[in-house]
């Protein structure tokens, strides 16, 4: 199995490009694995033990968690996570917490453990935008990337896992320039399916990190 993940819509949008995106490839099969597929709420307090029930439930061979970022032009395929979350907007529950730990006691940061400048190259190489980014914020998207690399570190196996940040539909963004906000970046969904099924068949046929790609110090210490 491969475990894709997206999230709820938040922050007053009514859909969420992750979890559209992470739907349209459900029950798919890449490189021989069938994609299943978890939709987390936009919560602080709920959404990592709705990861983990994911993992113990489908004990997936391959991680890529999704979330929406607002104002990207591409997909952005993070590098680190930080052990730090500072919500600048509260989360679906109302919760606004700042300057907490995501694991209390955990290392600053984690690394992802998917090839994504590979995985970059194969998007590219379809005519998708994509890029390596090295900041996942500090909100919901970020905690989950971490407590989802902080527990793939303890597993026996390798479980590549990792995140990616897509940006949001065209209809998110006509939204948003009808009520005279900032023009932003958008991108067609079909295009995310593409880009995102180039990376995993390449995540999945190639998994190993490069030197240079994003392998976790704590997976290699561990
Ligand atoms: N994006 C937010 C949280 C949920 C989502 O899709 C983030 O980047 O933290």
């Amino acid at each position: 199995m491969i475990l894709l993940t997206g999230f709820d819509a938040f922050g007053g949008d009514v859909v969420n490009p992750s979890a559209a995106l992470a739907r349209s490839l459900e029950g798919e099969i890449v490189a021989g694995m069938r994609i299943v597929v978890e939709q987390l709420p936009c919560e602080f307090a709920s959404s990592t033990r709705r990861l983990f029930d994911a993992l113990d439930r489908w004990s997936p061979r391959l991680v890529l968690a999704i979330g929406q970022a607002g104002g990207r032009a591409d997909l952005s395929f993070e590098r680190v996570a930080i052990n730090l979350i500072d919500a600048r907007i509260p989360d679906n529950a109302g919760a606004q917490p700042i300057d907490e730990a995501v694991v209390p006691g955990g290392p600053a940061a984690c690394f992802t453990t998917l090839p994504i400048k590979r995985m970059v190259a194969a998007v590219r190489r379809i005519g998708v935008p994509a890029s390596v980014s090295y900041s996942a914020g500090t909100f919901v998207c970020n905690q989950i990337f971490y407590a989802l690399q902080h527990r793939l570190a303890r597993y026996s196996a390798h479980i590549p896992g990792g995140f990616m940040h897509v940006p949001l539909l065209p209809e998110q963004a006509a939204r948003r320039a009808a009520t005279g906000q900032t023009i932003v970046a958008s991108m067609a969904l079909e295009q995310m399916v593409l880009g995102t099924r180039a990376a995993l068949e390449v995540a999945l046929l190639d998994p190993a990190p490069s030197l240079t790609d994003g392998e976790s110090s704590e997976g290699n210490l561990s």
